[in-house]
C-alpha cells in the first residue's frame, strides 16, 4: 500500500520531471485507464485482422489502439506517434510540442482470453526524427501498464529513477513503490522461444546453467508481466533468442524492447540484445524492426549473452 499517498503527477514534478513530459504522462495515464475499463467491459473476441507485423488482432488492440491515439491527440505534444497495430506513423504538423511517441497498445492480447495479465508499454523520445538515430538517442521517459488483478504504471525518467503507482479506487495512479533497484544477481528466469533450444544447443546450455544453479521459472507469456515480474522481485531475467523463422528475434524494437530496456537502466538493471549489445544503441531502420531480447539482472544478462556467443 502507498505509504505516503503521493500522485503521479506530484511525485514526478518533485522529481524534477518537466511540464511537457508530465503532460504526455497525465493524458498515457488516461489512455490506460479507459483500455482497463474497455478490458473488464469489452469484447474480447479476434477482429479478423492483422496488424503490421502480420499477427492476428483481437478487437480489444483496435480499441485499445484507438483510445491511446486520441489520448496523444488531445495531448498537443506528440508531433509523430507510432503504434505496434498500425504499419505507418502518424504525424501531427499542427501539435507545438516535438516529441516522438512510440507504443504497444496491448502487449500480450492472445492472453485475453485465458484472463492472464496483459499490459500498455511506451515510449516518449524528445525529437520525432528516429530513423538512422540509435534507440536510445533523445529518449526520455517510458512506461508501461500492468492490467492484472491490480492496475499498476511503472514510470521511468531520463536521470530520475524508474517508479510504480497504483490505481486507487478513486482513478487515481498513486506511489507504490520509489526508485526501484534491481540486482546484480538473480535466481528467477522467464525464458521467451524455448523451442530455440533444439536449433540452438546454446540455448539449451542457458537453459541447463538455470536448471543448475535451481533457479525458479517466473514465465507468463506475457512479455509486460515477466518483466514486471523483475521490477518487483528487484532480480530476474527474461530472454527472447532469435530463431531461423525471426532472424532478428520476435519482439519490436521501439514498441518493447527499447522502452523496457530504457526502464531497467533506469532501475539498475541491463536490456541487451543476443550479441550483447544495449538494445539502446541499435540503429533504427524501420519502425517495425525487431529485436532480440535479454533483460535484467547485469550479472545474469552478461552469463547468458556469454553463453550465447
Ligand atoms: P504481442 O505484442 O503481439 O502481444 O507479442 C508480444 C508477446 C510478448 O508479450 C511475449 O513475451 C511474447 O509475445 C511471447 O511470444 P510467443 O508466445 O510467441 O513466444
Ligand atoms: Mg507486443
Amino acid at each position: 500500500m502507498p505509504s505516503d499517498n503521493q500522485s503521479f503527477n506530484y511525485f514526478l514534478r518533485e522529481r524534477g520531471a518537466d511540464w511537457d513530459v508530465r503532460s504526455l504522462l497525465y493524458h498515457i495515464a488516461r489512455s490506460v485507464k479507459y483500455i482497463n475499463f474497455s478490458i473488464r467491459a469489452g469484447n474480447t473476441g479476434g477482429a479478423g485482422t492483422e496488424n503490421a507485423s502480420g499477427e492476428s488482432q483481437i478487437a480489444m488492440d483496435i480499441l485499445a489502439d484507438k483510445i491511446i491515439s486520441k489520448e496523444l491527440e488531445k495531448s498537443q505534444l506528440a508531433k509523430v506517434i507510432a503504434s505496434e497495430e498500425q504499419d505507418e506513423p502518424m504525424t501531427f504538423k499542427s501539435h507545438r510540442g516535438n516529441y516522438f511517441v512510440a507504443y504497444d497498445p496491448l502487449d500480450g492480447s492472445s492472453l485475453v482470453d485465458a484472463n492472464l495479465a496483459i499490459g500498455t508499454i511506451f515510449g516518449i523520445w524528445e525529437s520525432p526524427e528516429m530513423v538512422g538515430n540509435k534507440a536510445g538517442d533523445g529518449m526520455v521517459a517510458a512506461c508501461y501498464a500492468v492490467y492484472g488483478p491490480r492496475i499498476t504504471l511503472t514510470i521511468a525518467l531520463k536521470g530520475k529513477g524508474c517508479h510504480e503507482f497504483e490505481l486507487n479506487d478513486v482513478g487515481e495512479f498513486i506511489l507504490t513503490r520509489a526508485d526501484i533497484t534491481i540486482k546484480d544477481d538473480t535466481t528467477y528466469f522467464a525464458p521467451g522461444n524455448l523451442k530455440v533450444c533444439r536449433e540452438n544447443p546454446k540455448y539449451a546450455t542457458v537453459m541447463q546453467r538455470w536448471l543448475t544453479k535451481q533457479s525458479k521459472l517466473r514465465y507468463s507469456g506475457g512479455m509486460v508481466p515477466d518483466l514486471h515480474h523483475i521490477l518487483s522481485k528487484g532480480h530476474g531475467i527474461f530472454t527472447y533468442p532469435k530463431d531461423k523463422s525471426q532472424p532478428e528475434g520476435k519482439l519490436r524494437l521501439l514498441f518493447e524492447g527499447a522502452p523496457f530496456a530504457f526502464l531497467f537502466n533506469e532501475a539498475n538493471g541491463v536490456g541487451k540484445n543476443q550479441a550483447g549489445h544495449d538494445i539502446l544503441d541499435t540503429i533504427v531502420t524501420d519502425y517495425h524492426q525487431n529485436t532480440t531480447v535479454f533483460i535484467g539482472s547485469k550479472n545474469e544478462v552478461k552469463a547468458v549473452t556469454d553463453l550465447l556467443a
